[in-house]
């Protein structure tokens, strides 16, 4: 009796090893297509970043799940994107959380001028409990936030002089992304601010439609902003992220597995985004040297002045993403500085 139950442990033993990786096939994925826009060019790092997570994607679901990336802005600027997620007419992209403000109004938090001193304070925000429900605004306007990607620090260049100090931007055409407190802050600093889409700003800056434009040192290598730039001017004046989002319409309709494919393959992403984006930003200033610009950092005293300017905009983003969000995120500051 002994010997045949053994048997009989051992013959499931193998049933069950046999089975395994049926079982683990019969996730409830389905194929699927998935558009993924973003705005850059494919050789920017948010061009690398996407074509990780088509390749996380197909891994995750045994090549069911097939991300179509399409860059270039080549299924519109961010705000039209923005508007085909959430009518359903494209399942994912990449973008500012800028360009979100105006569906989402918390998003604002991040257009805070100097809000985070460095990347580790960036993480620690954007991927904990007040990022989180920044993200989770989104629901209600029929987008689902997966991950922040790093855009980065945001530094400004134009064609007309070195921005050594504030007045050096009176009378400067500066493109500022679609977006309320970047015109506020620029207008507040004296520049003359004009809102574009980013699909727009290579052409606007060549024909001198505008002078200049502000974004991280990946983005002026990576979209050539170099070739009709001359100086740039090292500002840092705010953190700059990225958001993943996906159509709500399209995604209630997923299944549990292939919600988790996604989210899982965001955040591998998201990982590999930050690593890359900060290696290329560490030797960035040295190639866009090398490219011709000419690079000026602001003396101390200047810097100190524009960022006094700039802290007048603060007022008016606590009021607009809600005083309770505001101190949270201040108070979650004071504690990471505070070690
Ligand atoms: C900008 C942003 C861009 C994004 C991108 C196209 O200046 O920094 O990186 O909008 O999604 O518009």
């Amino acid at each position: 009796l002994i010997r045949r139950t053994l048997l009989a442990v051992a013959a499931a033993a193998t049933c069950v090893a046999a089975f395994a990786p049926a079982i683990a096939q019969a996730q409830d994925i389905k194929p699927r297509i998935i558009r993924f826009g973003y705005g850059l060019n494919e050789q920017s790092n948010q061009g690398r970043a996407a074509k990780v997570f088509v390749d996380e994607v197909n891994k995750r679901s045994g090549g069911k799940m097939k991300v179509r990336a399409i860059g270039a802005a080549a299924l519109g600027p961010d705000t039209q994107m923005q508007q085909a997620l959430i009518g359903g007419a494209q399942e994912m992209m990449v973008g500012s959380t800028a360009t979100l403000v105006g569906i989402t109004k918390e998003m604002a938090l991040w257009d805070t001028p100097f809000l985070f001193n460095n990347v580790k304070e960036a993480d620690a925000v954007l991927d904990g409990p007040i990022g989180q429900k920044v993200m989770d605004k989104l629901q209600e306007k029929g987008l689902v936030g997966l991950v922040y990607w790093e855009n980065g620090f945001r530094n400004l260049t134009n064609s007309k002089r070195p921005v050594t100090k504030m007045e050096d931007l009176n009378g400067i055409k500066l493109r500022v992304m679609q977006n309320n407190v970047y015109l506020d802050s620029f207008k507040m600093l004296g520049a003359n601010a004009i809102p574009l889409p980013f699909s727009e700003l290579f052409s606007a800056l060549e024909t001198n439609t505008v002078d200049g434009q502000e974004n991280p040192f990946n983005t002026v290598l990576s979209s050539k902003f170099y070739e009709v730039q001359k100086y740039l001017s090292i500002t840092n004046h705010v953190y700059s992220p990225w958001i993943v989002t996906v159509s709500k319409k399209w995604w209630d309709g997923l299944s549990k597995d292939e919600q988790k494919v996604l989210r899982d393959a965001a955040v591998a992403s998201r990982d590999f985004e930050r690593k890359d984006t900060r290696e290329e930003a560490a030797k960035a200033l040295a190639d866009l040297k090398a490219k011709g610009m000419q690079i000026n950092e602001l003396p101390a005293a200047e810097a100190a002045r524009m960022r006094d300017k700039l802290t007048h905009v603060n007022a008016g983003i606590g009021t607009q993403v809600g005083m309770d969000l505001w101190n949270e995120t201040q108070a979650a500051l004071a504690k990471l500085r505070s070690g």
